[in-house]
């Protein structure tokens, strides 16, 4: 594999002003989700949710990749078709979520470090063969009284750093995740702060470890205040902090920033992308785009509900989604018409 590959899929995962699906649940968050709209627990529940979502006509206009989890890479849909093969098929390339997830970190009580070193390049030879062109590895940063320390950021950084350079090595572009988390009471100067610190040590390491950065994408947090902080900032402000933070911590040679969503509703996501790209576009040097889980699969789910007669409906409120965040790459989204019924 050539670096100009790696800077090719790179280069397309944010082409045509698309954005990053996230589908790459856990079974146990997968579950928590199910749980809340009395879907049943079950692989056949999660494999027939999968299913919309890779056979939603349209996605592909406005989706450039899907982020799948092992087992819903190895599914195929009702008719026998690979997930890999439908999304190929919609024009999406194909994606793994590599760590295996968020542990205690020893010595450091309520923070994690992100595993998933161990096996990693046969794993990531394995997955390439199934037809992966991206992978992606999340690590969490708690906020809170003393938190984030230094231990927490480092560690974090460096296993990401790692999982990139192999990625790389394996011909996968890496999604480098570094999650600040929006739980909390914290103000959006904490947050920025915190935020600027762990996108330093995170490009620090991946410097120092030679990750190619034309051939990697950031899924970083916005800039926010935690949800239970009492002061919260308009979708501007939100926009300039976060963008004013990206200055300060991503070299210009990474070709996008795509966020993840973190909890936010799929509007609010929406409009601050939206608002980022309206007031900086034209200045930035990276692509500002999405790489969002709940803010596009939620309003689907919340239509589908595990019931067959709710499938046409999921998929049109999926594609929905889908097609904000694409306006809001433009500039163009119009949250007034996309405000939630009721609202
Ligand atoms: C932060 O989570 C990622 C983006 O999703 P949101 O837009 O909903 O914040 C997401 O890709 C996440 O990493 C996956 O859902 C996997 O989560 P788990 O915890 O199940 O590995």
């Amino acid at each position: 594999m050539t670096a100009q590959a790696l800077i090719d899929t790179a280069q397309a995962l944010v082409a045509a002003d698309k954005g990053l699906l996230a589908m790459d649940e856990s079974n146990a968050t997968c579950h928590k989700r199910f749980a809340k709209l009395g879907i049943p627990l079950t692989e056949d529940a999660r494999r027939d949710w999968r299913e919309l979502i890779v056979t939603a006509p349209g996605l592909g206009a406005c989706i450039s990749g899907a982020i799948l989890f092992d087992e819903t890479i190895r599914q195929r849909t009702s008719t026998g078709t690979s997930f890999v093969s439908a999304l190929d098929a919609e024009g999406i390339i194909p994606g793994i979520k590599v760590d295996t997830g968020a542990k205690p970190l020893a010595g450091h009580p309520g923070e994690t470090v992100t595993e998933g070193l161990d096996g990693l390049r046969e794993r990531l030879a394995e997955y390439a063969g199934m037809g992966a062109r991206f992978a992606k590895w999340r690590g969490v940063i708690t906020p809170g009284a003393g938190l984030p320390t230094r231990a927490c950021i480092e560690v974090n950084a460096h296993a990401l750093a790692r999982y990139a350079a192999l990625c790389q090595e394996a011909g996968l572009v890496p999604v480098v995740e570094p999650e600040v988390l929006m739980e909390g009471d914290h103000s959006l100067a904490r947050c920025s702060e915190i935020t600027e610190d762990t996108l330093h040590a995170v490009f620090a390491q991946l410097r120092l470890q030679g990750v190619l950065l034309e051939g990697m994408l950031l899924k970083p947090n916005m800039v926010l205040p935690g949800q239970a902080c009492p002061q919260q900032e308009s979708v501007e402000e939100v926009a300039d902090a976060t963008v004013a933070c990206l200055l300060r911590t991503v070299p210009a040679a990474v070709p996008g920033i795509a966020f993840l969503s973190g909890g936010q509703s799929a509007q609010l996501a929406s409009a601050r992308l939206n608002a980022m790209n309206q007031r900086f576009k034209s200045r930035l040097p990276w692509a500002l785009a999405f790489s969002y889980s709940r803010a596009v699969q939620q309003p689907a789910l919340d239509a589908w509900k595990g019931d067959r007669a709710n499938v046409e409906a999921a998929k049109k409120a999926l594609v929905h989604r889908a097609q904000c965040n694409q306006a809001a790459r433009r500039g163009n989204y119009d949250a007034t018409a996309d405000a939630p019924k009721g609202a």
